[in-house]
């Protein structure tokens, strides 16, 4: 169980009882909680068993709180949650995902209106209901009526962190039963697509009551909703549904080719094989009803006459005609990246100091990093002007004086203000070993200003790259109104590097968008954008966007040593 995982749980019952109008001061105190759990460096189910009651050190964490993180992580559930989900209908909590709109708005649309469900609440706003209520306006309803279909997708796909984790428990938990010879994820997760609408797993065994006997009592697993001979299909707590597959060995490299589409890949290979004279179906490649291959995935793709596709690659964008020509790339490998160069310290919005970062970045086997703390622009988030920026790069250079077996760069992320200036003045960025320009406010101006702002700062000298593009948030938030092929015809003529931002929030450049700035010769850089140690985990995340772009190693700048990093520098 992973803090993050229990930090949700929190946060879905302070939302919960928010609905159902209970005292503020409890529902804060789980939100405080939610927050003290995501900003934590080390893990909480260490904490648990410290004696002395470790979790109640923490700040936020009282009494109440430590009792139900125990239990947590020891049954993996939360019992007055489950008991609140079944208390307040789905279709309300879905309402939360639409943006500006608050449990307290909500719990007015609820108890008030009697609206339980977002198509409810599409009429009442067509109808002009909603402007009539008491702090809600015309502004609100139009905002409401443009976030639903957001929400309405936003019900249907998860995170990929969210899909692989569980997944990875799953699969690894299931591996423990002595029955079980092969288990893997299929389906979109082991595509690594950026949301997952369900999560696919196959598995091999002569005994295929006791996987799915053992999938029934996984911690993580809610409901059995079906169970056949050899298919069960279940629901995890966290609200994604999972298919479990048991199938024959001789099968097992079919039925992974086959579960792990996507559909419009598998339908071109499958005429692909009716073309050699082949059937190819999920229990193998036959010729006139007589079993040709099907045992691994590398044996049905040559009999096909191709190599193996990476999983990654497998959207039929292009692949299986590179794959024909023996043009696949080699993609970049997690292990091939040496840096990092964006993240956050307790000088703005980080929860760790530069050292710990530092130190950090060095126990996962970084290279470098750059120090990347926000500009003042980001009040909320205390950023930083001219004067303080300055002490803190006195603060970074101290600590590399310290810190060995890392190389820190002094940098910034600095906003490109909504009028296209930027927050700092080039005479402090000259000074920054490194700048990351980033828009932050003012997303939804037209076109032309957003790309005003993206070319001011591609234009500025001293700016190196551009930080999470376009802004959107994976499901819940679209991004800026970018002319993609005029800022990336600018960024590389300027010799400005483009993020692949791993948040799994963000993903930002996306894998399409990425594949696109290589064709314009673009280097890419992948970054975490932690605000903790615990954030360089994601960097996994950006990496595998960047394998669905197709990037190989030489096409992502922070694979490269430091010295050839730095030859990509413009303050260089
Ligand atoms: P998702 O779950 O929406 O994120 O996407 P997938 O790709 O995991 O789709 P899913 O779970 O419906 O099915 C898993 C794989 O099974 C899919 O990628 C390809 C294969 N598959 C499912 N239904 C069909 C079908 O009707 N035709 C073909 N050719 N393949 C299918
Ligand atoms: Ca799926
Ligand atoms: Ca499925």
């Amino acid at each position: 169980m992973q803090n993050q995982q229990i930090a949700e749980m929190f946060t879905e019952l302070a939302d919960l009882l928010e609905l159902q109008g209970a005292n503020s001061f409890r529902v804060r105190a789980y939100r405080n909680g939610a927050r003290t759990l995501e900003n934590l460096s080390e893990s909480v189910a260490d904490l648990v068993h410290l004696p002395g009651g470790g979790l109640e050190r923490l700040d936020g964490i009282g009494k109440d709180l430590a009792a139900k993180i125990k239990v947590v992580i020891e049954t993996g559930a939360l019992p007055q949650l489950e008991e609140l989900r079944q208390q307040v209908p789905r279709g309300v909590v879905d309402m939360l995902r639409i943006p500006g709109l608050g449990p307290k708005k909500v719990a007015v649309l609820f108890s008030e209106l009697g609206i339980i469900s977002l198509e409810q609440l599409k009429e009442a706003c067509e109808a002009g209901k909603i402007s009539e209520r008491k702090g809600f306006g015309k502004k609100t309803e139009q905002a409401i009526l443009e976030g639903i279909p957001l929400a309405l997708e936003a019900g249907k796909r998860f995170l990929i962190s969210v899909a692989r984790e569980s997944a990875e428990e799953i699969v690894a938990d299931l591996k423990q039963l002595p029955s079980i010879r092969q288990v893997s994820v299929a389906g979109s997760c082991r595509r690594r697509k950026e949301t997952c609408g369900d999560l696919d797993i196959l598995a091999t065994s002569d005994d295929s009551a006791a996987a799915m006997d053992r999938l029934a009592v996984h911690p993580l697993v809610e409901k059995v909703l079906a169970r056949g001979e050899t298919k069960q299909r279940v629901r995890l707590r966290s609200g994604i549904e999972l298919d479990l597959r048991v199938v024959p060995d001789e099968s097992y490299g079919a039925a992974m080719q086959y579960f792990t589409g996507s559909k419009e890949h598998n339908i071109v290979i499958r005429r692909r094989a009716i073309e050699r004279g082949f059937k190819l179906n999920e229990y193998g490649l036959f010729r006139d009803d007589t079993y040709v291959a099907g045992r691994t995935e590398e044996e049905v793709y040559a009999a096909l006459d191709l190599p193996f596709i990476p999983p990654e690659l497998r959207e039929n964008r292009g692949e299986i005609e590179l794959a024909e020509a023996g043009q696949l790339p080699r993609l970049i490998e997690l292990d091939d990246i040496q840096g990092d160069l964006h993240m956050h310290t307790t000088a703005s919005d980080g929860t760790a100091t530069i050292r710990e970062m530092a130190e950090a970045a060095k126990a996962r086997g970084l290279k470098y990093i750059a120090i990347t703390d926000h500009s003042k622009r980001v009040s909320m988030a205390n950023g930083l002007d001219a004067t303080r920026l300055r002490e803190h790069w006195a603060e970074i250079r101290k600590v590399r004086e310290d810190v060995e077996g890392i190389e820190i760069l002094c940098g910034i992320e600095c906003d490109i203000l909504e009028d296209a200036t930027l927050d700092l003045d080039d005479e402090v960025l000259s000074e920054a070993d490194w700048v990351i320009a980033v828009l932050h406010y003012g997303l939804k101006q037209p076109r032309e200003m957003i790309m005003k702002r993206l070319l001011t700062a591609i234009r500025n000298p001293h700016v190196d790259a551009i930080g999470h593009p376009s802004g959107r948030m994976v499901v819940n938030r679209a991004g800026a109104d970018i002319d993609y092929t005029t800022f990336f015809q600018a960024a590389a003529d300027h010799g400005v590097l483009l993020e692949i931002n791993a948040s799994p929030y963000r993903l930002d450049l996306d894998d399409v968008q990425a594949a696109a700035a290589k064709t314009h010769g673009i280097k890419i850089i992948i970054n975490t954008d932690s605000h903790s140690p615990s954030g360089f985990a994601t960097l996994r995340y950006g990496v595998d966007q960047a394998r669905r772009a197709g990037l190989t190693r030489d096409d992502v700048a922070n694979t490269r040593s430091i010295d050839d990093f730095r030859s990509v520098l413009r303050n260089a």
